[in-house]
């Protein structure tokens, strides 16, 4: 038994989906199902016996450790989080409460639980937290990629709760000898992203005949790597990860966003053609940028390639196909989450804890 936070999110949810393909082991996902949560990505679970949904904090001291009792799991994998920059700037205090006090309370619940175990139990216990390059700041253009010995520089509020949960999270080993695992990965993409981040943003303003906002200059560089190969890394670290240490994962695929944009036009126009024939280019607007916007990311994977053995199944190529082909295959959740329509959907559809 593992137990998956965040499980009902972007990457949580294509974690849980990838696990029970690959293992028999059953998964306990507590979820908050915030406005980024959504239990419509599980649906595919509805009937399956080896997941278990539960939606609650993981601020809730009592509620995780009920979880952990009942349920004994062998690994704790942290993947809630308030995820949005945007959203941040705009009001950083969830951000604070989830991603910093939410680690932190988690970390206790967890430490409590792996003290509690016999001594092959504690041994092979994992806590593994899912974290972000952002922790690292902005790169100038002739900077080396971000290494994991990079120093944390964190510019924006949610890199900074994100800093900081991975300074407890290595605290938490350091002092009382907790068995933890930390990958910091690159910009995700792929199937169940909400529509507030660029890719998914722009296949839906696209195909809804709206702007495609582009923040200032559309020069900042993110490196971007497919959702599904940064669940395989996850497993893999899970599986044979040095205890303390952090792994940064990417692909080594830096682009401009204003190159991501120009590739999701020139995908749509061949895929789904404007009914004018004109090209989705024209829907590209330039807009204020984002305030304190860092400038260009960069994951050096070379830890993680060398030592686990870890490599990307998708180029960014084979990757954005794959991606712009599921949201046109699945306008109908682009519309509810956009709607949070699937609120009433998952009313009827489901009970809040199964
Ligand atoms: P997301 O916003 O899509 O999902 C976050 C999930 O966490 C949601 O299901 C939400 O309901 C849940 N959640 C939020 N607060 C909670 C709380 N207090 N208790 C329990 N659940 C809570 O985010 P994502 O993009 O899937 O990111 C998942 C993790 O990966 C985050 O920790 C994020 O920092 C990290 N990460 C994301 C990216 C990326 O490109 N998206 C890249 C690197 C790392
Ligand atoms: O409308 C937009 N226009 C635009 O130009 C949006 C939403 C974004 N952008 C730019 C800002 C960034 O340079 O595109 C780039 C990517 O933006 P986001 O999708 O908001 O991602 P980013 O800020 O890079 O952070 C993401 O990657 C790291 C995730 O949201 C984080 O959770 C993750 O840790």
């Amino acid at each position: 038994m593992i137990l998956v936070t965040g499980g009902a999110g972007f990457i949580g949810a294509n974690f849980v989906l990838d696990w029970l393909k690959h293992h028999d082991e059953p998964v306990v996902n507590l979820d908050k199902l915030t406005y980024a949560g959504n239990r419509d990505n599980l649906a595919a679970l509805a009937n399956d016996s080896r997941h278990h949904f539960v939606q609650g904090d993981i601020g809730d001291t009592a509620l995780i450790a009920e979880l952990l009792t009942t349920h004994r799991p062998r690994a704790v994998l942290n993947f809630a989080a308030e995820s949005h920059v945007d959203r941040s700037i705009h009001g950083p205090s969830d951000f604070i409460e989830t991603n910093i006090v939410g680690t932190f309370r988690l970390l206790e619940s967890v430490r409590q639980y792996w003290l509690g175990l016999d001594a092959a139990g504690r041994e092979a216990f994992r806590f593994l937290h899912v974290s972000t390059d952002e922790v690292y700041g902005s790169l100038e253009r002739e900077d080396a990629p971000f290494a994991e010995t990079h120093p944390y520089q964190p510019n924006s509020p949610y890199s900074a709760s994100k800093a900081a949960s991975d300074h407890l999270v290595r605290a938490w080993h350091h002092t009382y000898g907790l068995p933890v695992l930390t990958t910091n990965c690159s910009n995700n993409y792929g199937p169940y992203q909400f529509p507030e981040k660029l890719i998914p943003l722009m296949i839906a303003n696209a195909l809804a005949g709206k702007a495609l906002p582009i923040y200032g200059d559309g020069q900042n560089v993110r490196d971007w790597l497919y959702v599904g190969d940064h669940c395989t890394a996850i497993r893999r670290v899970l599986e044979a990860g040095s205890l303390g240490e952090t792994y940064n994962v990417g692909g080594w695929n830096e682009k401009p966003n204003i190159e991501i944009v120009h590739t999701i036009c020139a995908l749509l126009d061949e895929l789904r053609p404007r009914a004018d024939g004109k090209s989705y280019r024209e829907q590209i607007t330039f807009v204020t940028d984002r305030p304190g916007h860092d400038r260009r990311y960069a994951i050096d994977a070379r830890k993680i390639e060398r030592e686990l053995g870890w490599r990307p199944a998708e180029t960014f190529e084979t990757g954005i196909r794959k991606t712009i082909a599921w949201y046109l295959a699945h306008q109908d959740w682009v519309e509810r989450v956009s709607s949070g329509a699937y609120r009433d959907w998952l009313a009827t559809n489901y009970a809040h804890r199964s």
